[in-house]
């Protein structure tokens, strides 16, 4: 049996050097969105159509969707939901069906377009996207969302979280990996002093939202895992 292999795409705009046709894609926002869309199905949201525009976001209000908007941290004016996870256990959004866009993440899924399949991680739900990996055939590409192109330290802990936990089983596959692992392995006792002066943190404190970094930082609260088919995320 060949052994699986784990990579890690430190960036969406790194994108063109990896071949994803035969991998699962583990798309990670972990300061917010992919940290939201866990919790959203977790609380019993229907499922999430992801958008790059926010003008093709906007526009399924029409079809019936509740639109999910947010850019620079900001909620954008018109949407009926921001990227806090905390909107998203609202029991009145049980079953219902969300348009969604972001800055970061919903890009990077959109990079990610191609791939033979799409997971979402979070902190959240993180050994349940270990367990899934673990038990799949496919080498995997974790993709980190970053922030306007650069990396950041959050989802690249999300990445090492991941290549440690599947160690026994799944090889890494280049240097981005392992780094990502020793990085995480520093980090892990307390990832919210860890992160204390990345530039997302600093940039979500500035709004006033710690309570959605410690919770977004808090591993295991859930165990949904949303998978992307026809362009919709749904458990
Ligand atoms: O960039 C994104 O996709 C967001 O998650 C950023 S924020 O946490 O809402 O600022």
């Amino acid at each position: 049996m060949t052994t699986k292999t784990i990579d890690v795409c430190l960036s969406p705009d790194l994108m063109h050097l990896y071949q994803v046709q035969d991998r699962t894609v583990v798309v990670v926002d972990i300061l917010r969105a992919t940290s939201c869309m866990t919790t959203a199905f977790a609380h019993g949201i229907n499922s999430i159509m992801p958008f790059a525009k926010l003008e093709d976001c906007l526009a399924k209000k029409t079809e019936g969707y509740y639109t999910a908007g947010e850019r620079d941290g900001k909620k954008v004016e018109g949407c009926d939901l921001g990227n806090s996870p905390f909107e998203y256990m609202n029991p009145e959004l049980k079953g219902k069906k969300i348009a969604f866009t972001t800055t970061n993440g919903t890009q990077a899924i959109a990079k990610s377009e191609g791939a033979q399949e799409i997971v979402i991680g979070s902190f959240l739900n993180l050994s349940t996207v270990a367990n899934y990996l673990r038990q799949g055939t496919n080498n995997v590409l974790v993709v980190c969302a970053g922030w306007k192109g650069k990396v950041n330290l959050e989802d690249t802990l999300f990445a090492g979280a991941l290549v440690e936990l599947l160690k026994d089983n799944i090889e890494p596959d280049c240097d981005a990996p392992l780094m990502a692992q020793h990085l995480y392995n520093q980090g892990k006792k307390d990832l919210v002093g860890f992160l204390q002066n990345s530039s997302h943190v600093k940039r979500l404190a500035r709004l006033n939202i710690h309570k959605d970094i410690e919770f977004c930082l808090t591993p295991d609260q859930y165990t949904v895992l949303p998978v992307l088919k026809n362009k919709t995320l749904s458990l």
